[in-house]
């Protein structure tokens, strides 16, 4: 059996779940929200990281299928969050694909799972990164606008990495800039990062921007990010990302 059909088998055999990264407001410890990340149960190889299935799923289109699925798992999980504790304002992100961003129903895909399982648009945050919309940014900005006018949020995902540019920040509805864990992982050792790391912050300041610094691991880098004014983190000194049932413990035990 190809990879492909595997895949495509594992997808109609409903093979995967999502783990989920708590989103924590630094000030306060208060978890905000979570990052959906989906994983491959396989029944032969155990559980699978996305970036050993990611790739192929955006290569041969599957990603369109598997994106819905992980799109309206988060969203139903998230209202279950938000009902359980009584706190609409409780965020899911999800990451989306260069290739679902060119679906022709993407809009109408987000509007019906939210109309289905009852989440508010805004607690949806969908993480674009800046190579997805690079390949037709015009298309890119009208999907983001439409869906923006639904009142979903968007996040710019691995800010630092890649095309990183400021006229991106401008031409796209973009809400949060999430600081690649590279910069996380230099600023407590070198100058250069410390310095990016202040520079996005005080741009994003500028431009009414929230901030989430990714890929926290140590308490130094906690304290400087706290320092610098950073305000949303996430990483595995916070948490590692979590089966439902356990992000659902950790809820419940810090409220
Ligand atoms: O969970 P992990 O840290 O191993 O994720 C690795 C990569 O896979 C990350 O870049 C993440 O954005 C991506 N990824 C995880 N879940 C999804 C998903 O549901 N859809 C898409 N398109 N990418 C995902
Ligand atoms: O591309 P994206 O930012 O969506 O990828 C998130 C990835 O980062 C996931 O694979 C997640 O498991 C991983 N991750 C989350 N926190 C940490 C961390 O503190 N350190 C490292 N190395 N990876 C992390
Ligand atoms: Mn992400
Ligand atoms: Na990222």
């Amino acid at each position: 059996m190809s990879d492909e059909t595997a895949l495509g088998a594992a997808i109609a055999r409903q093979e995967f779940l999502l783990h989920y990264q708590p989103v924590v407001d630094l000030r306060t410890g208060a978890v905000t929200g979570f990052e959906a990340l989906v994983r491959w149960q396989s029944p032969e190889r155990g559980l699978v990281p996305p970036d050993q299935f990611i790739p192929l799923a955006e290569e041969t289109g599957l990603i369109n299928v598997l994106g819905r699925w992980v799109l309206e798992e988060a969203c139903r999980q998230g209202r279950l969050w938000q009902l359980a504790l009584g706190d609409p304002t409780l965020q899911v992100a999800v990451n989306v694909s260069a290739r679902q961003f060119q679906q022709v129903d993407l809009v109408e895909q987000v509007a019906t799972v939210l109309r289905t399982t009852g989440l508010p648009p805004a607690s949806l945050l969908l993480e674009i990164t800046e190579t997805a919309v690079m390949g037709d940014p015009a298309k890119a900005a009208a999907t983001m606008r439409r869906l923006a006018a639904h009142g979903v949020r968007f996040a710019l995902d691995d800010f630092g990495q890649g095309y990183s540019s400021l006229g991106h920040l401008k031409r796209f509805p973009i809400d949060v800039v999430k600081i690649d864990k590279e910069f996380v992982d230099g600023l407590t050792r070198n100058a250069s990062d410390a310095q990016i790391v202040q520079a996005v912050l005080t741009m994003a300041q500028a431009l009414g921007l929230e901030v989430t610094a990714e890929g926290i691991e140590d308490h130094a880098q906690l304290d400087r990010l706290r320092t610098l004014g950073c305000n949303h983190g996430q990483g595995y000194l916070l948490s590692r990302p979590l089966p439902a049932a356990a992000a659902t413990a950790l809820l419940t035990a810090r409220t």
